[in-house]
């Protein structure tokens, strides 16, 4: 079994920590979270360690690897800063696949990735590190995702669809082939993206248009 704890206590935490109780080979032994008033609570039946600075002592117990359940949406750089700093303090990040998500053989799937019950992720994918594809949303085939991309639940990218770091792609919006969204992007929750999107900009609606930024 590969002991993990999780990063944050909160309903991405709660998720992940079904996915790796659905999936086999994982004990998760704790979380941490920065809220104090979440201290000596548990989630899910998991005990709440403490904050950050339990994690140093816990590598040095031998725990090894970890998950990232502080989730965001919108704006992944939190997520992606936590992610770096604790894999550059040691923690290896685990994927959290759940078995009801269906990933192609041939998909390239980068570390601490999270792909939710109902996800699709079809041939030729690739995914960075740090990405979420979260519930029923669809990756198609030959799409690219950059770390710290978040796809959320619903939302469909269709075929060679480029998402770049830090991308974000709300809930149930649709994407069509070949369109590039670029760094750091925000598309809004329904959105329909029949053209590309720059970096930083946020759009929304049908067709999609940009927004004033978040
Ligand atoms: O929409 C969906 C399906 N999921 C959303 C997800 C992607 O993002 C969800 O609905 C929420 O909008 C959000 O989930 P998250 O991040 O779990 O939200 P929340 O329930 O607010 O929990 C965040 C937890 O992370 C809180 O308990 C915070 O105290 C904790 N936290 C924040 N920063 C942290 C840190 N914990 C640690 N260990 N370290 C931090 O730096």
């Amino acid at each position: 079994m590969i002991k993990v704890v999780g990063i944050g206590a909160g309903g991405h935490a709660k998720v992940l920590l079904d996915i790796l109780r659905c999936a086999s080979g994982f004990e998760v032994v704790g979380l941490v979270d920065s809220d104090p008033k979440l201290r000596s609570k548990s989630l899910e039946g998991v005990s709440i360690l403490g904050g950050d600075e339990a994690l140093p002592g816990l590598l040095r117990e031998g725990v090894s690897h970890a998950f990232l359940g502080v989730g965001a949406v919108g704006d992944n750089h939190q997520r992606a800063q936590l992610f770096e700093r604790f894999r550059a303090l040691g923690f290896h990040f685990v994927n959290a696949i759940h078995p009801a998500a269906v990933v192609a053989v041939s998909a390239q799937i980068g570390e601490g990735a999270a792909i939710m019950a109902g996800a699709v992720v079809n041939p030729g994918a690739c995914l960075g590190v740090n990405v979420i594809v979260n519930t029923g949303a669809v990756v198609d085939h030959d799409c690219v995702l950059e770390d710290h991309v978040h796809i959320a639940p619903g939302a469909v990218l269709s075929g060679g669809v480029k998402v770049g770091k830090y991308g974000h792609v709300g809930t149930g919006a649709a994407v069509r082939q070949g369109v590039t969204i670029a760094e750091d992007a925000l598309v809004g929750a329904g959105a329909v993206v029949v053209a590309d999107v720059p970096a930083k900009v946020t759009v929304a609606g049908n067709p999609a248009k940009a927004r004033p930024s978040r």
